[in-house]
């Protein structure tokens, strides 16, 4: 067989979730316990360059440091799987590079994780299909499973105990909805003081209304699908909305509470609401204080100007839906 001798690339978006994961049935796989829904951002890519390495052990360098646990044995774990899958044992030098912060609960990690799981399949030449790559990729951060497909996704929680029926796969293709138009508003870049991993834990093990939150996802995931199908802005408004509150919410009733939102996130929100009377928009939240505004092209500019004028130290970055993650051809230089 062809092996791959020289340096492999990959790049892969990070993606927004609309229905939100948040919570495992098994944490080694990253197994969730409910379906989510997200889609890929046009903008923001990681790069993941792999090749061989003369050396004792493997590397993997993320924005030029060496990575420590808890994220080295997440590569690790890829990594065995790659080895074992494809009976090789090639010692890897792994260099990752975001263009966002990491850790402001922006998906950096679903965006790197992701990169890494195709650059290692091209290396190890494994011939995984789509769902074969999101199911590695979630191994190293479940939500990384959605940045391998195109556009909008759902990453299917399912029930075998090896994980190999959860993964993510295309609902609708990224050119799908041209008018659509994501925000980041950049409040905050100090890191969150609860890793999402930790965060899911304490909830599943403390909060009362775990269960329930479980429940509403599973159930609210086929109607979601068809709002995102059906192009319908406003059904898409109130559900993704409401269950990004949720999550906050139900955060916030783990033992310690959990708070991720700041007294800047709720400013925001609050001018948010009010530019929502007369413009098609709504908000998300990741596990951050950093606020993900959904609108459409013709409310855009103002939606903007709104935003620079109240909030004059955020950084305001208009995305649009993209491609998942794929491999890039080059002359071996990481940007
Ligand atoms: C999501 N988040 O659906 C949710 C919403 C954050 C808030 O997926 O432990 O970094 O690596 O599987 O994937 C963040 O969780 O957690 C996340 P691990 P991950 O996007």
């Amino acid at each position: 067989m062809k092996r791959n001798s020289g340096p492999v690339m990959a790049q892969a978006p990070p993606n927004i979730a609309l229905l939100k994961y948040w919570g495992k049935r098994d944490s080694a796989l990253n197994l969730p316990v409910a379906d989510s829904l997200a889609v890929c951002l046009d903008d923001f890519h990681t790069t993941a360059k792999m090749q061989r390495a003369d050396a004792p052990a493997d590397s993997f360098v993320w924005n030029g440091q060496e990575m420590g646990p808890p994220y080295r044995s997440r590569f690790q774990r890829m990594v065995r799987f790659a080895r074992e899958r494809s009976a090789r044992d090639e010692v890897i030098q792994a260099e990752i590079k975001s263009t966002l912060p990491p850790r402001i609960g922006l998906a950096g990690s679903a965006a790197a994780m992701s990169a890494f799981a195709l650059a290692l399949s091209e290396f190890f030449d494994m011939g995984l299909h789509s769902r074969e790559l999101s199911a590695l990729a979630r191994m190293g951060s479940g939500s990384a499973a959605r940045s391998i497909p195109d556009g909008f996704t759902w990453w299917h929680r399912g029930h075998l105990t090896d994980g190999t029926d959860s993964f993510a796969e295309t609902i609708l293709s990224h050119d799908a909805w041209p008018e659509l138009r994501i925000l980041l508003i950049i409040l905050d870049t100090e890191g969150k003081r609860v890793s999402s991993t930790d965060g899911m834990v304490r909830v599943a093990q403390t909060s009362p209304h775990f269960e329930a939150w479980t429940h509403q996802c599973n159930f609210l995931a086929p109607i979601m699908l068809e709002a995102i199908q059906a192009q319908d802005f406003e059904k898409l408004s109130s559900l993704a909305q409401s269950n990004a509150q949720t999550m906050h919410a139900l955060c916030m009733t783990a033992q310690p509470p959990i708070v991720y939102v700041s007294s800047a996130t709720l400013r925001v929100l609050e001018h948010l609401e009010e530019l929502r009377r007369a413009h098609p928009l709504f908000y998300t939240l990741d596990a951050g204080p950093n606020p993900i505004v959904f609108t459409l092209d013709g409310s855009l500019s103002t939606i903007e100007s709104s935003l620079a004028a109240s909030f004059p130290r955020a950084s305001v970055q208009a995305c649009r839906p993209g491609p998942g993650a794929r491999i890039v051809k080059g002359n071996g230089a990481i940007k």
